[in-house]
């Protein structure tokens, strides 16, 4: 790794990068790995691969009680999770939903006919701004998706309030928040159900995979069928379904990981802090801030570069790259700029002008415990180098 102290240092300048190995937003956090060996091997013994196994219903057991929610129901991703979800409440027409999140949260909606509804958002939080969502209702507004959105809680109490007023279902999209907590108690708790992603990129992952959380008995049920093609035993099948079972594999890797999840969250936490630390006062740019008494799995680090920063947000995002330190400008340009979406409503960013301004501004950093802290401060120090 190199040290970057001036201009002439970086890559741009022709200079070697500062990191012959790519540095990675979402390079994956890995627990215990003897753990995950001996719970493989036993997998093996007892040749149960998938299909409601026993590891499965472990994790499955390990989730609900760590975010004390009565049912989890575990799947091969989150994409799966949110359609089935989607479904098991029953939405249709139109569902409101932030453009300022990865795509999977509105192709959920779209890829079973239901058109996705964008609203604006607040630009300090990136989460659905509440009176952005009434002006999106319509008679045919079934329901609202709330996004946790890099793990800070959407906000929930204002969304279910609304919900309530006009007789729509309230669901999250938690992909970003396993960890995560909201009024001091865990996300995985709110609105009719909530969905997770554990994908190997997040704080917390089960190599691909995701789970849907609900107190909702009836709800659980509809989708633990819905998960496995309608089946309720053998050779009955009393409801329309897919294939969205988790398999014995990452069950294995959530346990595994699980065991070491409070030591990896202390770590992004103090990642984040020293990103935070290190660019405080570079002018023109800022670290998103996480509210100090929720948790966060601080798993991104989102950097803001100000329309007023001497060097454009893609100006840093090249240079970096160039340093081999691969930023992403994460979920540029919002689902609304995105296909169908743009030919669907094609001016949708004259009511979306907060996802726009954020969109423009928005820089993903490395972070995970992939990363030590050296790399932190080398990165650090390209900023500093680029903007100063
Ligand atoms: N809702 C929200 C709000 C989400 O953010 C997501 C997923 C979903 C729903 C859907 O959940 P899933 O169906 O995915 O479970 C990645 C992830 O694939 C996606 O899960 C995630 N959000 C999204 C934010 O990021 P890409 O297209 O950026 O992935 P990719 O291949 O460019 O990888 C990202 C970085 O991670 C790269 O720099 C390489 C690094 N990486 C990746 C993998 C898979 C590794 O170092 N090792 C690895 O094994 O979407």
């Amino acid at each position: 790794m190199k040290t970057i102290r001036s201009a002439a240092d970086l890559a741009i300048n022709g200079a070697p990068p500062a990191f012959d190995e790519p540095l990675h937003v979402g390079r994956p956090n890995i627990g215990n790995i003897d753990r995950f060996n001996e719970l493989t091997a036993r997998m093996f013994e007892r040749r149960w691969l998938t299909n409601n196994g026993p590891l499965v219903q472990e994790f499955e057991n390990a989730i609900a009680s760590r975010l004390q929610v009565k049912h989890c129901i575990a799947m091969c991703n989150g994409t799966i999770a949110l359609e089935i979800a989607i479904r098991a409440l029953g939405l249709s027409g139109e569902v409101i939903v932030p453009s300022w999140t990865f795509v999977a949260t509105a192709h959920a909606l779209y890829w079973q006919g239901i058109t996705p509804v964008f609203a604006d958002i607040d630009p300090v939080t990136h989460n659905l701004d509440p009176a952005a969502v009434r002006r999106m209702i319509t008679p045919r507004t079934t329901g609202i998706i709330g996004v946790h959105l890099w793990g800070r809680a959407a906000p929930v109490e204002a969304l279910q309030t609304i919900a309530d007023e006009h007789g729509l279902k309230l669901m999250f999209d938690a992909a970003h928040a396993f960890g995560s907590s909201h009024r001091g108690q865990s996300i995985g708790r709110f609105g009719a159900c909530e969905v997770f992603s554990f994908h190997a990129t997040k704080s917390f992952n089960t190599m691909e995979g995701g789970a849907v959380t609900t107190n909702d008995d009836g709800l659980a049920e509809a989708m633990r069928l819905m998960r496995n093609f309608g089946f309720k035993g053998y050779d009955n099948v009393i409801h329309p379904g897919t294939n969205g079972k988790m398999i014995e594999v990452c069950a294995a890797m959530g346990l595994a990981n699980l065991e070491g999840f409070e030591a990896l969250a202390t770590n992004s936490e103090r990642t984040h802090a020293t990103y935070a630390r290190e660019l405080a006062g570079v002018p023109g740019i800022s670290v998103l801030a996480y509210d100090p008494v929720e948790r966060n799995s601080h798993h991104y680090v989102v950097l803001e570069v100000a329309p007023d920063c001497p060097v454009s947000r893609d100006a840093i995002i090249a240079a970096l790259h160039a340093e081999n330190i691969l930023a992403r400008k994460y979920f540029w340009p919002g689902c609304h700029g995105m296909q169908p979406y743009r030919d669907l409503f094609p001016h949708a960013s004259l009511l979306l002008p907060n996802t726009c301004a954020v969109a423009e501004r928005n820089v993903v950093l490395p972070a995970g415990a992939a990363l030590a802290e050296s790399d932190i401060h080398a990165v650090c120090a390209a900023v500093r180098v680029l903007v100063d």
